[in-house]
C-alpha cells in the first residue's frame, strides 16, 4: 500500500492538548463543518491507500456511539449526540476505495477500571463492537504509551500496569482475528507490522522485514535501533511502519498552522520510509471545523506533484538489459523492465554476487534508481552498488545494503548511456521484479 493516512482527531482537537487527562467534558466536541469526504478526497488525491483513525486516544473519548461508554460523542452537542465519526469515515473510505483501520488506545485515562481485569473486558468489548460495526478493517494500531496519571472515573490517581502481562495481548488478538483473520496488527513488536523506532519518518538504511520478537521484550537498551533496522535472519516477517506527523503535534493546534511540513520535506520523508522498504503512515490531523486545514491540503498536493514529476516516467522501460546470470527464460532480466510486478528475474541458486546493465541509445540525465525484490520469496539482498558509465569508465553513484519491497537511491544528477547494478551479497539467489531509473 506504501502510503496510508493517520488521523488524530478527538477531544484534544478542542482542548489544544496532545494527551487529554480523561476529565474533558464531551460537550467540547463539536466539529460543526465535519466532512469525511473532504478528508478522504484529500487523502486519495495525495495517493494514500488506507486511513487509520484514532477512534479512542489515551483520554478515553470515543468517536463512535459505543454501547459500553458514556464518554463518547453520544454526550456531545455535535449532531445532537446522534453522530458517528467512525461510521462516516469508514463509509467515505469505502466509497473512494481506500481501506480503513482503527487506533484504539489501550491506555484509557478516563475509565474508572483502568488497571483492573474489568477494564480488559471493556477494551475487548469495544474491539468487538468496532470490528462488528465498521468492518472491513485492515489495520489495528496498538499504541505503546501506557499507564500514569489520569482521571480514572474521578479517582485522579496514578496507575501503572505491568505492560507485558496486563493486556494479555494474545487473547485479544484471537478475539479480533475471529472477526478478521487478515487484520494487520501494529505494535512495537507486531505481530503484523512493527514500529520503526522513531516518529521522525526515518526507517533504517538497512531495513530487514524480519525480526525475532522475543528480542524486543527483554527491555534491553537499543530497542529503537533494533526496530529501525530489523534483523537479518529474524524468525518473523514483521515489516517496519513509519508513523510521522505532517505537523509538529499529532493533534491539530492552530499555532502550528505555519509549521505544516513542506512538500519537499514530505518527499524527503517518502524517500526515507517508502524508499527504504517501509510503509509511510503520515498523520494529518483535522482542525476544529472538522476539516483538513488548507495548509495541510496544499502541502499534500505539492508533495503529490513532486512524486508524479519525479517518478512519472521510468527511463528503464526504454533500455536493453543484460544480465550475467539468468536462471531461465522465464526468469530473464527482461522481467525487471516490463512494468509488471508479477514477473521477476532470478539467478541460479547459490549465486550471491552478480550484475546487471541497462543501456540507452542516447545519453540520459538521471538521479534516481528504484529497486524492488520479489518479496513473496523473501528478502534476500544484503548489499549492492550502482555505477554509471562516464568518460569511458564505471563511476559508482550509489551503494546500499538491503532492498526489500522497495529501495530508492537518490544521487547527484548524472548524464550517462549505461548503468550497472552490482549485487555484492545476497542471502540466497537474488529475486527482483523491478529496476527503474528516473
Ligand atoms: C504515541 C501517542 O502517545 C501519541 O499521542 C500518538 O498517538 C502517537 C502516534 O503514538 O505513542
Amino acid at each position: 500500500m506504501e502510503m496510508n493516512a493517520f488521523v488524530h482527531f478527538s477531544i484534544n482537537t478542542f482542548t489544544d492538548k496532545e494527551w487529554g487527562f480523561g476529565d474533558e467534558s464531551p460537550s467540547l466536541f463539536n466539529p460543526a463543518a465535519f466532512d469525511a469526504n473532504q478528508w478522504v478526497e484529500t487523502f486519495e488525491k495525495a495517493g494514500f491507500k488506507g486511513v487509520i483513525l484514532t477512534c479512542k486516544h489515551h483520554d478515553g473519548f470515543c468517536l463512535w456511539p459505543s454501547a459500553f461508554s458514556e464518554h463518547s460523542i453520544k454526550a456531545s452537542p455535535w449532531r445532537d449526540g446522534k453522530g458517528d465519526i467512525v461510521r462516516e469515515l469508514a463509509e467515505a473510505c469505502k466509497r473512494r476505495g481506500l481501506r480503513f483501520g482503527v487506533y484504539v488506545s489501550p491506555w484509557d485515562r478516563n475509565h474508572r477500571d483502568y488497571g483492573t481485569p474489568e477494564y480488559i473486558t471493556y477494551y475487548r468489548n469495544q474491539l468487538n463492537e468496532l470490528f462488528t460495526s465498521y468492518s472491513p478493517l485492515f489495520e489495528m494500531w496498538f499504541d505503546g504509551a501506557n499507564g500514569g496519571d489520569g482521571y480514572y472515573g474521578g479517582a485522579r490517581t496514578r496507575r501503572s500496569i505491568d505492560g507485558s502481562n496486563y493486556y494479555d495481548w494474545p487473547a485479544t488478538l484471537d478475539i479480533v482475528r475471529k472477526h478478521n483473520p487478515d487484520i494487520i496488527f501494529f505494535s512495537d513488536a507486531g505481530p503484523g507490522v512493527r514500529w520503526v523506532g522513531n516518529e521522525r519518518g526515518i526507517a533504517g538504511e538497512t531495513n530487514w522485514c524480519t525480526i525475532t520478537p522475543d528480542t524486543l521484550y527483554a527491555g534491553k537498551p537499543g530497542l529503537e535501533s533494533l526496530l529501525n533496522k530489523g534483523s537479518e535472519g529474524g524468525t518473523h516477517w514483521i515489516p517496519a511502519e513509519t508513523d510521522v506527523s505532517i505537523r509538529p503535534g499529532w493533534f491539530y493546534h492552530q499555532r502550528e498552522d505555519s509549521l505544516v511540513k513542506s512538500p519537499e520535506r514530505l518527499f524527503e520523508i517518502f524517500l526515507t520510509s517508502v524508499g527504504r522498504g517501509s510503509t509511510l503512515l503520515l498523520n494529518i490531523p483535522p482542525d476544529r471545523r472538522g476539516l483538513i486545514h488548507e495548509n495541510d491540503v496544499s502541502s499534500l498536493m505539492g508533495f503529490r506533484r513532486i512524486l508524479d514529476s519525479t517518478f512519472g516516467i521510468d527511463l528503464a522501460l526504454e533500455t536493453t538489459i543484460t544480465s550475467q546470470d539468468n536462471r531461465s527464460k522465464k526468469y530473464h532480466a527482461d522481467n525487471l523492465i516490463d512494468d509488471d510486478e508479477s514477473t521477476y528475474w532470478a539467478t541460479e541458486d547459490n549465486v550471491a554476487q552478480t550484475s546487471l546493465e541497462l543501456a540507452w541509445e542516447a545519453g540520459q540525465r538521471i538521479s534516481y534508481v528504484v529497486l524492488q525484490e520479489y518479496i513473496q520469496l523473501g528478502q534476500r539482498i544484503r548489499s549492492f552498488a550502482i555505477s554509471a558509465w562516464v568518460g569511458g569508465e564505471w563511476k559508482e553513484i550509489a551503494r546500499g545494503t538491503t532492498v526489500g519491497y522497495k529501495r530508492i537511491l537518490k544521487f547527484d544528477p548524472i548524464t550517462t548511456q549505461k548503468i550497472r547494478l552490482q549485487i555484492l551479497d545476497s542471502r540466497a539467489c537474488p529475486v527482483m521484479h523491478t529496476f527503474s531509473v528516473y
